[in-house]
C-alpha cells in the first residue's frame, strides 16, 4: 500500500487533516461503511466485530493507481510533475517520465538519463511504476532498452509493472534509455515516487501487574498505515481479569469501526472515550492479544490506559477494588460505550 500512499499526495509522514484526495478513498469505502463526515461530533466509542476491510481497499487500488497520476498533478502545488525532458534530475516525492513525444513513437538514437536524488533523510526508496512501457524488443536488450539501476530491461511490460530500488550511499538512483537507430514502440510512462522509510515497530508486550499501554506517537497522533500488536502475559497465574483505566482515546470515529481500531477482548474500539472509563476484559488464557489498527487517511491522538492485571481467587479477592471497580468503571462502560456485536461490517 506504500505506492498507493505516495500516490495520494502524501508529502507529510503525519497526515491529520484529509486532502481533497482523500474524499476519493472514502467515496470508494463510503457504501459499505457510511463514514462520519469531519463535522459530525462524536461523542461515543464504538465496538464492533473485527473485520477485513483490507479486501475493499485492495479492490480499488488498481483504479486508485490511475486515478492517482491524474489527480496529483491537478492538486501539486510545486509545478507539473510530468516531464518529457531527456536529461532530467529530479527531488520530487512523484515524478512522471515520458519518453519524448509519448504516447508517440520514441525516436530512433536517443539517448535519456533520469537521476533521482533523495528528497530527505526520512526518505529511503524509490518505486519505478510503469504506466506504459513499450520497447523494440531484442535478445539481451541489444537494440532499444531502459536501465534501471544497473537492470537493462525492454519489450513490452504490463500496466503496473514495477521496481523499488533503495538509495544507497551517494542518495541517488538513475535510470537511462537507449534506442537504436532502428525502433518500434510506443515508449514509457513512469511513475516515480519516493518512498518514505519504514516506521520502527509499535509491538509491545508486558508482563507487568500494572503498566501504561498507549498508541504510537502518543500524545502526539498516530501515523496512517499503523498495525500495532499489544501483548499481555499474566504476571500471576491467578490472574483473570484486565482493567484498562482510560487515560486518553481518540481513534477515528466510523461507525462500524472500520477505519481505525482497538480491538480489545474480540471487539473494536473507535471513537472517543473520556478519562476514567474502565474496560473490564476476561483475561483466562495466559497470554491477552489486542491490536491497534489504523488506515490510510485522519488521524487521531491516540490512546493511552493505565492497565491493571486482576488477580480473582476468591480466597485472595480484595473487597476494596472490587468495589471502586463495580462502582465506577462498569457502569461507565456499559453506558459510553455501544457494542454493535450484531452488526456485520459488510453487506
Ligand atoms: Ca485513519
Amino acid at each position: 500500500m506504500d505506492i498507493i500512499d505516495k500516490i495520494l499526495c502524501s508529502d507529510s509522514p503525519t497526515q491529520r487533516q484529509p486532502r481533497p484526495l482523500d474524499s476519493i478513498d472514502s467515496g470508494i469505502r463510503a457504501t459499505p461503511l457510511n463514514r462520519y463526515g469531519e463535522s459530525g461530533s462524536p461523542s461515543r466509542a464504538h465496538l464492533g466485530h473485527p473485520e477485513t476491510k483490507m479486501a475493499l481497499l485492495w479492490t480499488t487500488t488498481l483504479l486508485l493507481v490511475f486515478l492517482a497520476g491524474c489527480c496529483c498533478w491537478a492538486s501539486s502545488t510545486d509545478g507539473d510533475p510530468e516531464v518529457t525532458e531527456c536529461e532530467l534530475t529530479t527531488g520530487r516525492t512523484l515524478t512522471v517520465i515520458k519518453s519524448a513525444g509519448f504516447p508517440a513513437r520514441y525516436g530512433s538514437n536517443v539517448d535519456c538519463k533520469y537521476t533521482v536524488r533523495r528528497r530527505s533523510r526520512s526518505v529511503c526508496s524509490v518505486t519505478f511504476l510503469f504506466n506504459v512501457m513499450d520497447l523494440e524488443q531484442s535478445p539481451n536488450c541489444t537494440k532499444d532498452y531502459l536501465l534501471l539501476s544497473g537492470e537493462k530491461m525492454c519489450g513490452s511490460k504490463p500496466i503496473g509493472f514495477s521496481r523499488t530500488i533503495s538509495f544507497a550511499d551517494d542518495d541517488q538512483v538513475t535510470m537511462s534509455f537507449h534506442s537504436d537507430n532502428e525502433t518500434r514502440g510506443l515508449g514509457y510512462m513512469v511513475t516515480v515516487v519516493q518512498q518514505d522509510c519504514p516506521l520502527p515497530t509499535c509491538d509491545f508486550t508486558s508482563d507487568q501487574l500494572e503498566f501504561v499501554m498507549s498508541s504510537p506517537n502518543y500524545p502526539l497522533p498516530y501515523d496512517n498505515g499503523r498495525t500495532c500488536t499489544y501483548t499481555v502475559q499474566k504476571a500471576h497465574p491467578l490472574v483473570c481479569r484486565l482493567l484498562m483505566k482510560v487515560v486518553a482515546f481518540d481513534v477515528e470515529e466510523d461507525p462500524h469501526c472500520g477505519s481505525d481500531f482497538l480491538i480489545v477482548g474480540g471487539d473494536r474500539l473507535c471513537g472517543v472515550m473520556t478519562e476514567g472509563q474502565i474496560l473490564d476484559i476476561s483475561f483466562l488464557n495466559t497470554t491477552l492479544t489486542m491490536e491497534f489498527h489504523s488506515d490510510h487517511v485522519t488521524t487521531r491522538d491516540g490512546f493511552q490506559f493505565n492497565v491493571h492485571q486482576e488477580l480473582c481467587d476468591i480466597s485472595s479477592f480484595s473487597p476494596e477494588y472490587t468495589s471502586e471497580i463495580s462502582a465506577t468503571s462498569v457502569a461507565e462502560t456499559t453506558t459510553d460505550v455501544s457494542v454493535n456485536n450484531s452488526t456485520p461490517l459488510t453487506e
